[in-house]
């Protein structure tokens, strides 16, 4: 990761010479942010981003959805900046086959990204559509004023309202509903990004993304399939069954995936909307150039994993060397592969063995996000008309069992000699009911085992977080491959083991 060291020299240049770059006219335009600024004590405060009443005819915001961000404004004189909001309450999909009713800032979660320069005056219009059910408000974290707003803008459904601020803190803030059950609302979805600009603007990066990290509660398991219905007490006990990167699962893998070259430097705009957990927030693979931490006016370099608090918000520059698929986590781990706190950077371009030696990493982290989920997506759909052939089984137990099964078993079912045990012409399989096999899978198997007259005496995990579907069709798949002699395990099958198996309080997925 090389940055620009020009942006070093001239913070150099502020620490030997301070006066030089305190000097400022509180009307003329601050110290870039880029330049870690000056002090408070030359600045006047919050009030150096007041650079006079709006000039010009105002403007009508760009407003984005995530994970797109608006072009920065290139204006060199504060201006009137319309905004205009819209709240939807919407069902969405929040993972592969499940919806949920989100409450939304303008369509998404998290919601429409804004975009300001300091010193601008916002007249800022929050709509709530007639097919609402709740009235709404926003608390923008940008704004100075009792409320961020909120107490200005509580919208019946139906109704529009009103209020006009100026920007005067630069900085890359969280948005937010504020109205009660505050937490609820936010927990539905309903935050969002709005950046305020430095007077010179952010420095210029080839691509930027807009990235919000939430929680949510819902009544069904992770990756139940169906409706799944907010549930106020696992809120309020923080533990959450989804934890996410915009609003969905699947919101930024496949190929819905970010992406971009070999060459270029990318700036990632990463909330947390919350409404409990705090994000460590980690790129797989890469190094952060620069992170502007908490969203502030400073910057720190070469950082690994940044928090972002709840409510907070944070900036990252890093410039990409080495092609691949990068992965975006919260380095709380288990939120990453158990909850759904996982996105993609593709990167295309030319290798450069010289940093990177080219061995392909990603199946190993990146699971069932590897393969193509299309033959998965038709059997969730036959399974869900129940029309569900075998043929549809097998084909999603394919992709299923690559970066599931086959971190251990290989690809080929082979297993490792004297580790793990092969599954293709498995004589511990053949002779084991589907009941047995499915207990396995759910429970793990410690001990020692003889497969093919060889002893294993190791541990397989159990993998409880694989829903019935999902077991069914892995199962169906190594039954018919390799020369296993072939059968069928159902959904229903499983679930009646899964059922039947007493666990420890939580430990069901
Ligand atoms: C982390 C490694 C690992 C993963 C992942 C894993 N297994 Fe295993 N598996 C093992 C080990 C180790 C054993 C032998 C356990 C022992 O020695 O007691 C085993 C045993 C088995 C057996 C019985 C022995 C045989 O070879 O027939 C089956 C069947 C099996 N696994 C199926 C699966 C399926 C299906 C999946 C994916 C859902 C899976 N395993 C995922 C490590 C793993
Ligand atoms: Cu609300």
């Amino acid at each position: 990761m090389k940055s620009s060291t020009l942006p070093n020299a001239i913070v150099l240049a502020c620490a030997l010479a301070l006066s030089a770059c305190s000097s400022q006219d509180s009307a003329t335009p601050a110290a870039p942010a880029s330049t870690a600024a000056a002090a408070p004590a030359d600045t006047g405060g919050s009030l150096k981003g007041d650079f006079g009443p709006p000039q010009g005819e105002p403007v009508h915001a760009i407003l984005t959805s995530p994970p797109q961000v608006p072009p920065p404004t290139n204006r060199k004189a504060p201006a009137k900046v319309i905004v205009d909001l819209e709240v939807r309450e919407l069902d969405l999909e929040i993972a592969e086959g499940v919806t949920y009713t989100f409450w939304t800032f303008g369509g998404t979660v998290p919601g429409s990204f804004i975009r300001v320069r300091q010193g601008d005056t916002v007249e800022f219009h929050l709509h709530n559509h007639p097919e609402s059910k709740m009235p709404h408000n926003i608390d923008l974290h940008g704004v100075t004023g009792p409320g961020g707003g909120a107490a200005s803008s509580f919208t019946a459904p139906g109704h529009s309202s009103q209020f006009t601020f100026k920007a005067l803190n630069q900085g890359v803030f969280v948005y937010h509903c504020a109205t009660a059950p505050v937490g609820m609302h936010v927990a539905n979805g309903m935050y969002g990004l709005i950046l305020v600009e430095p007077p010179e603007g952010m420095p210029k990066v080839d691509k930027e993304y807009y990235v919000m990290q939430g929680d949510f509660y819902t009544t069904t398991k992770y990756r139940e399939k169906g409706f799944a219905p907010f549930d106020m007490q696992k809120a309020i006990d923080e533990n959450p069954t989804y934890v996410l990167f915009n609003g969905a699962e699947t919101a930024l893998t496949g190929d819905r995936a970010i992406t971009a070259s070999v060459g270029q430097s990318v700036r990632l705009y990463v909330g947390n909307g919350g409404p409990n957990l705090v994000s460590s927030f980690h790129l797989i693979g890469e190094i952060f150039d620069k992170v502007w931490y908490e969203g502030g006016t400073r910057f720190q370099e070469n950082v690994q994993t940044t928090l972002i608090p709840s409510g907070g918000a944070m900036i990252a520059d890093f410039h990409l060397e080495v092609h691949g698929s990068y992965l975006m986590v919260d380095h709380s781990i288990f939120r990453a592969f158990n909850k759904g706190a996982l996105g993609i950077l593709k990167v295309d371009g030319p290798e450069d063995k010289a940093i990177y030696s080219g061995k392909e990493i990603d199946s190993a982290y990146l699971g069932d996000k590897a393969a193509s989920m299309a033959s998965v997506q038709t059997a969730a759909k036959s399974s869900a008309a129940g029309t569900l052939s075998k043929e549809e089984q097998i084909n999603a137990g394919k992709t299923l069992f690559a970066g599931t099964c086959s971190v251990c078993h290989q690809e080929s079912g082979a297993g490792l000699p004297g580790v793990f045990p092969p599954l293709a012409k498995s004589d511990y399989l053949a002779t084991s009911s589907n009941d047995e096999v499915i207990k396995l899978v759910l429970n793990g198997l410690t001990g020692v085992v003889k497969v093919n007259g060889q002893e294993y005496n190791s541990v397989m995990p159990p993998m409880s977080q694989l829903n019935d579907d999902e077991i069914a069709n892995i199962l169906t798949y190594v039954k018919n491959s390799w020369d296993n002699g072939g059968g069928q395990v159902t959904a229903a099958e499983v679930t009646a083991v899964r059922s039947g198996t007493p666990r420890a309080e939580g430990a069901a997925h």
